[in-house]
């Protein structure tokens, strides 16, 4: 057993006697363990989170609290169970949301929701479409919060920004990669001006402000054994910005043929049933408050945000592999193809997405 996340797990008002704490998952940003209490107590997980990423992370938990607090009143007057629909954050014996360490790194802990189903991949329509209602619903819920929450990533989602440290990091092209991927920098520089256009949409609120995610990966989701939606996790990137982040960055997920890295590409492609199907869910949730606006860049939100996967991946390659977790020498040169290949099949569906989006939309208002 690893002493020292014991002892930082016993700075938490956990209830019950510690048995075991593990790693647990692959998360490229944080790093995650899984508490194991004896007897009949529950079990939690325990994070270390990036503060080079998220920051500050006090502000942060703040955030999480919030959303959270939200969905528990919600599902407490909806008759639903707080400690299943939503997240339990467990403060640290002193009351706060974290616990600093001495090496001056940030540790949190949620209660560990059992008897639930996380999914790796979106394999079938049905499932997709579980996860559209989900993503829908977590939105709905958070829909009427109006604390507002402390943007601790700044620029996330906004690819202006992206540009500007696409820039610098072009410029100053620290390990000498630049010239190996002459073509990988033209397939961002060659859809700059339509990426921008929409994000001038939400930065002059054409496109309105709400609650979103940002981190709408189907492992995100906790599913019940019946299959239903039963809790949103993992919300360290909670931010006001534009719901769209979050549909576009689900169909980027979800509608992969392949796997993020795929190293062969040719497994790579969108699935036009998947899509079809996560968007039925989702819209179904979300009809009720969405514009006319976000309804009509619904579909080109995927295609925005796959781009933007492909700058990031791409970047943080020329940059040196500073930003994500890899495995391997050019992972994030892998990962940068293999987004590039799914948004290049966004870009060939994208009618049939729009006009399926129209379709549904039309069929649900009538
Ligand atoms: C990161 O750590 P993880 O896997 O939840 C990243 C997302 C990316 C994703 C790519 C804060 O999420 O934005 O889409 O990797 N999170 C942050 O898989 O940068
Ligand atoms: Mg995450």
């Amino acid at each position: 057993m690893n002493t020292s996340t014991v002892a930082i797990a016993g700075n938490f008002k956990l209830e019950g006697e510690i048995k075991e704490v593990r790693p647990l998952g692959e998360g490229f940003i944080n790093d995650t363990f899984f508490i194991e209490t004896k007897g009949v107590a529950p079990d939690y997980i325990l994070q270390r989170k990036n503060k080079r990423i998220f920051s500050p992370i006090p502000d942060m938990m703040d955030n999480i609290q919030k959303v959270c607090t939200h969905i528990k009143k919600k599902v407490l007057a909806q008759g639903g169970d707080p400690l299943r629909e939503a997240m339990t954050i467990i403060p640290a014996t002193d009351g706060k949301l974290y616990f600093l360490d001495a090496e001056e790194e940030y540790w949190a802990v949620c209660r560990f929701i059992n008897d639930t189903v996380a999914y790796e991949a979106a394999d079938t329509p049905e499932l997709a479409y579980a996860g559209g209602k989900g993503i829908g619903k977590f939105q709905s819920l958070v829909a009427d919060l109006k604390e507002p929450l402390t943007n601790i990533l700044p620029g996330f989602h906004d690819i202006a920004y992206r540009f500007k440290q696409w820039k610098e990091v072009l410029a100053k092209n620290p390990v000498g990669r630049k010239k190996e991927v002459a073509e990988e920098i033209s397939w961002i520089e060659s859809r700059k001006t339509e990426m921008l256009e929409f994000w001038q949409l939400v930065e002059n609120r054409t496109i309105p402000t709400r609650i979103s995610h940002n981190d709408t990966k189907i492992n995100n989701i906790l599913f019940d054994k019946k299959g239903d939606v039963l809790c949103v996790i993992d919300l360290d990137t909670v931010l006001s910005s534009t719901v769209l982040n979050d549909f576009g960055d689900a169909m980027r997920f979800y509608t992969n043929t392949g796997l993020e890295d795929d190293k062969n590409t040719d497994n790579v492609s969108m699935d036009m049933a998947i899509f079809k199907a996560f968007s039925k869910g989702y819209l179904e949730e979300t009809i009720s408050f969405l514009t006319p606006r976000e309804i009509e860049f619904l579909a080109f939100s995927a295609r925005y945000i796959t781009y933007e996967q492909v700058l990031r991946f791409l970047m943080d390659y020329i940059d040196g592999d500073n930003y994500y977790k890899i495995k391997y020498a050019n992972h994030n040169l892998v990962r940068t193809r293999a987004q590039y290949r799914l948004l290049l099949s966004m870009e060939a569906q994208y009618k049939e997405m729009k006009e399926f989006i129209t379709t549904y939309v039309a069929g649900l208002r009538n």
